[in-house]
């Protein structure tokens, strides 16, 4: 090992020691009667499709038979239309280099995307992917979605963020909770039949969210997905959620996952109380 791998290699790990920490504290606030009080629902792979390693993915929708994707890391980051069936990049735009792409979604005839802690959103042409402009919102980016109305905005706290899509304004706030308690590193997000799925960082649970109250109706248990079971980054977590309204299909990814899965869902397990 030279000077600069010896180098990269303690960067690396002194990147990964907060997050190992995060993920120990998370293991046993799972533990707790937060989670033992929401149903938790396994569930079944229906197909699964290859998924490019070298994408720290940070967004995922499905849009038009296509996959829109948005990946992380500085120098790394770009937003890309992704071809399901074999995982083919389309089409990609890199993000400024020295900042730290995150989720992304689709209004009107753009893409809109975030950066982790830049404060800095992107505002791309749907068709030809080229930046439109930019603008600045308060606090961390991680994931968005829409409901047809609004955009929604995680930033890992317990509270997303409804969004006028145009404007970017806060319209209001959703305070998450399981059994009473709130639920911090709410990560990527998508909206299904009138719920709110979102991972939660470093886990391998995705949270129904009721978007009315913020309560979490049940969790998903994605720890059956083959890595999520050999995992030798840290960093490489669950975290990806797109929906194929009109084919019906739930597709699940993580960070530089090897496939991309389409799933469905089993039911749920009585509540352990
Ligand atoms: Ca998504």
């Amino acid at each position: 090992m030279d000077a600069s791998a010896e180098e990269t290699g303690l960067t690396q790990f002194a990147r990964m020691a907060p997050r190992l920490a995060a993920a120990i504290l998370l293991a046993c606030a799972w533990s707790t009667s937060a989670f033992a009080a929401v149903p938790v629902q396994g569930i079944q792979v229906k197909a699964t499709y290859p998924h490019d390693t070298g994408a720290y993915t940070e967004g995922l929708f499905y849009l038009n038979g296509v996959l829109f994707e948005s990946t992380g890391r500085e120098g790394q980051s770009n937003i890309r239309k992704v071809r399901l069936k074999d995982g083919a990049v389309l089409q990609s735009q890199a993000i400024q280099r020295d900042m730290f792409g995150e989720g992304v979604v689709n209004w009107g005839d753009e893409l809109i995307s975030l950066t982790w802690r830049d404060g800095v959103g992107f505002r791309w042409d749907l068709k030809t992917m080229t930046l439109k402009s930019s603008f600045a919102y308060p606090g961390e980016g991680w994931a968005l979605t829409q409901d047809g109305t609004h955009l929604i905005m995680s930033d890992g706290t317990p509270v997303l963020r409804v969004l006028d899509p145009k404007s970017f304004k806060i319209v209001r706030r959703i305070k998450v909770t399981a059994d009473g308690k709130p639920v911090a590193n709410l990560n990527e997000l998508e909206w299904v039949k009138g719920e709110i799925l979102a991972n939660i960082w470093m886990t391998n649970l995705i949270a129904r969210i009721d978007p009315k109250s913020g309560t979490v109706k049940g969790w998903i248990d994605l720890g059956s997905l083959p890595e999520t079971r050999t995992r030798m980054d840290p960093d490489a977590v669950l975290n990806g959620i797109a929906y194929d309204k009109a084919g019906d299909r739930l597709f699940v990814t993580g960070k530089n996952w090897p496939h991309l899965y389409e799933i469905k869902l089993t039911a749920p397990k009585d509540a352990r109380r």
